[in-house]
């Protein structure tokens, strides 16, 4: 019975971590060595869920990825050729907490380099794990999807 109570106000405290104005527990938001969060390097590349599209973060600023407003640079690429003039949009999203931002990010393709697009803001407002939705579909192409996901600290 004892344990049960534990559990009810665990899920409790959970649930007044966000949103309320209440701070978050200190633990909630320290997620250093939580290994949802990646490391950030620049040009981290990885292949879609459906194995179509990889997905390269060329750049982050602030570096690595921080609270606040990001600008990140991507390169859409499919068996080595880069794609130009995909549909792109971008999600953040807080697992722990389920919202997201109402900041939208901004996608501008960059004309310097084939593929390549800015990302702008990236608003990851609060400290925690963000997952970062990237969602791309080339012209007449199918749509693919990638998750960036980093601890924000402070
Ligand atoms: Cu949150």
């Amino acid at each position: 019975m004892q344990r049960h109570l534990t559990l009810v106000f665990g899920a409790l405290a959970g649930l007044a971590a966000c949103g309320n104005g209440t701070p978050a527990e200190p633990d909630a938001a320290n997620c250093v060595g939580d290994p949802r969060g990646e490391a950030f390097t620049a040009g981290m590349a990885k292949l879609g869920k459906d194995n179509r599209i990889t997905f390269a973060l060329m750049t982050a600023a602030p570096s690595p990825p921080s609270r606040g407003d990001n600008t990140w640079s991507v390169d859409l690429s499919q068996g080595g050729a880069p794609i130009s003039g995909a549909a792109v949009t971008v999600k953040p999203f807080m697992p722990d907490h389920r919202h997201g931002t109402s900041i939208p990010t901004v996608v501008t393709p960059d004309p310097s380099v084939p593929g390549r697009y800015q990302l702008a803001p990236v608003n990851l407002w609060m400290p925690g794990i963000w997952e970062v939705t990237i969602t791309a579909t080339p012209a007449g192409g199918t749509t693919d999807i990638a998750v960036f996901s980093f601890c924000i600290t402070s």
